[in-house]
C-alpha cells in the first residue's frame, strides 16, 4: 500500500486530493495545524476513528514554519509521495503578512525539501509542489505556459516563486523525484469563502434568501482562468506517477472577468441587475433600486494582476489532460451548494437559533 503525505489537508485542493487517493487505495496522512476551534469541517467525511485497528487516513499535527514537527513527521510516516499544498494561500492577505507568507509559502517548501534529504528519502518520496499562475504576474506573454517568464506581483507570488525554483534546484542538485505544478485558479463548493468565486456565490445566495442586502466586491475587470479543484488535484496525482519528474501548467485556456462571474451567479439565483456607473462607482441594483453588488476600494490590490489564461499543452499531451468541468458548470454547482446552505441558515434563522452563523457581511 502507498503512503502518501499532504500538507494542507485541511484546504479546498487537501479535502479533495484526500477523498482521491484514499479511493485509490493510499494509505492517507496529512499535517494539519492547531487551531481553537475544529477546523476539519472539509475532511470530516473521511475522518477515520484512530482507535481502529488499521487507519488509512491519519492526522498529524505540524506547521510549514517548523522544521522539526515536519521532520519528525516525515520521518514518521516514511512516505512514497509528498503532495505540498500548505500555504498562506489568500493574495491579498499576503499585503498585510508578507513575512508570514514567505516563512510558509518559501520556506516552508525547503523544509519538507530538506526533511527529506535528512532522512535519506531523496530516492523513495517523490514530492508535488503546488505552484501558482501568480508567478505570472504581470504577464509577459498571452496565453501562459511552462516557458513563459515570470513577473511576480505580490509577497505571496514572490514567495512561491522561491518554491518554485527550490524544488527545480533540489531535483537538479540531488536527483530528487520533485515536480511543480503550476496551477491556475481552481474554485468549487469548498473553496475558501473570501476568495473572488465563493465569495460572489455565497453572498448573492445569501441576498437571495434576505441574509444579506449587499456584496462588497473590489476590482471586477480582473480576468481569471477558473477549473473546477476536483479536475485539478488528478493532475497533481499524475504528474507523480510520471517515468521523469517535469513541471506542468493546468489550466483551462478559458478566461472570464469577475464580472461576468457574477452576472452567470445572478442569472442562476434569478437576480435581475441592472448595472451602473464604471470602477469604483460601479454598482449593480434590483428591480426595486436597491443596490446589490457595490465596489469597495479596500478589495483592490496594491498592485494586481490583471489577466491570467494558461495555456495547458502540454498536460495535454504528456498527462492525457482535458478538463472535464465547464465555467457554466463550475458556477453551477457552487451557486447550488451555496443557495442550499443558505436557505438552511434561513431556516436556523427563521426558528430563533440567531447565533447559529448568520454574521452579516
Ligand atoms: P486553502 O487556503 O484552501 O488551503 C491551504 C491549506 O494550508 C490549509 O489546510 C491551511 O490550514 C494550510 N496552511 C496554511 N498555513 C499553514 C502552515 N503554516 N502550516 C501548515 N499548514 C498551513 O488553499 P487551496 O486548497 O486552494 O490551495 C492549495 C495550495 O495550492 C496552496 O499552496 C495554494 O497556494 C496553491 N494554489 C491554489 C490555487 C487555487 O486556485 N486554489 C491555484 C494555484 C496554487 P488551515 O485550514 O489551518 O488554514
Ligand atoms: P487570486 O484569487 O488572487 O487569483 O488567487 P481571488 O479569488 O482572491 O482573486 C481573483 C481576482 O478577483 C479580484 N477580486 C476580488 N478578490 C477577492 N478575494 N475578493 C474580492 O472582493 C474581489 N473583488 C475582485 C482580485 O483582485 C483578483 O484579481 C487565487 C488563490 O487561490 C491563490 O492561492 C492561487 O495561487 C491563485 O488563485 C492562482
Amino acid at each position: 500500500m502507498k503512503k502518501a503525505l499532504i500538507t494542507g489537508v485541511t484546504g479546498q485542493d487537501g479535502a479533495y486530493l484526500a477523498e482521491f487517493l484514499l479511493a485509490k487505495g493510499y494509505e492517507v496522512h496529512g499535517i494539519k495545524r492547531r487551531s481553537s476551534l475544529f477546523n476539519t469541517a472539509r475532511i470530516d467525511h473521511i475522518y477515520e476513528d484512530p482507535h481502529q485497528p488499521h487507519p488509512h487516513f491519519i492526522l498529524h499535527y505540524g506547521d510549514m514554519t517548523d522544521s522539526t514537527s515536519l521532520i519528525h513527521i516525515v520521518q514518521k510516516v516514511q512516505p512514497d509521495e509528498i503532495y505540498n499544498l500548505a500555504a498562506q494561500s489568500h493574495v491579498q492577505v499576503s499585503f498585510e503578512q508578507p513575512e508570514y507568507t514567505a516563512n510558509a509559502d518559501g520556506l516552508g517548501v525547503l523544509r519538507l525539501l530538506e526533511a527529506i534529504r535528512i532522512l535519506g528519502l531523496e530516492k523513495k518520496t517523490r514530492f508535488y509542489q503546488a505552484s501558482t499562475s501568480e508567478l505570472y504576474g504581470l504577464v509577459q506573454e498571452i496565453p501562459q505556459s511552462e516557458n513563459t517568464p515570470f513577473y511576480p506581483r505580490s509577497p505571496y507570488a514572490v514567495a512561491k516563486m522561491y518554491g518554485y525554483w527550490i524544488v527545480v534546484n533540489y531535483r537538479e542538485a540531488y536527483g530528487m523525484y520533485a515536480c511543480n505544478g503550476i496551477l491556475f485558479n481552481h474554485e468549487s463548493p469548498l473553496r475558501g469563502e473570501t476568495f473572488v468565486t465563493r465569495k460572489i456565490t455565497r453572498g448573492l445566495a445569501r441576498i437571495k434568501v434576505g441574509l444579506q442586502k449587499e456584496l462588497f466586491l473590489g476590482n471586477l475587470d480582473a480576468l481569471r482562468d477558473w477549473g473546477h479543484a476536483r479536475d485539478y488535484i488528478e493532475m497533481q496525482w499524475l504528474m507523480l506517477q510520471q517515468e521523469k519528474p517535469q513541471d506542468y501548467v493546468i489550466a483551462t485556456g478559458v478566461q472570464h472577468s469577475v464580472r461576468e462571474f457574477v452576472k452567470r451567479c445572478a442569472e442562476l439565483l434569478e437576480l435581475e441587475l441592472a448595472w451602473q456607473g464604471s470602477g469604483v462607482d460601479e454598482k449593480a441594483l434590483d428591480k426595486d433600486g436597491n443596490v446589490i453588488v457595490g465596489v469597495d476600494p479596500r478589495y483592490f490590490r496594491p498592485s494586481e494582476v490583471e489577466t491570467l489564461l494558461g495555456d495547458p499543452g502540454k498536460a495535454c499531451r504528456e498527462l492525457g489532460w482535458t478538463p472535464k468541468t465547464s465555467f457554466d458548470e463550475l458556477v453551477r454547482e457552487m451557486v447550488e451548494a451555496d443557495l442550499k446552505s443558505a436557505e438552511r441558515d434561513a431556516l436556523v434563522r427563521l426558528h430563533g437559533f440567531d447565533a447559529y452563523n448568520v454574521r452579516e457581511n
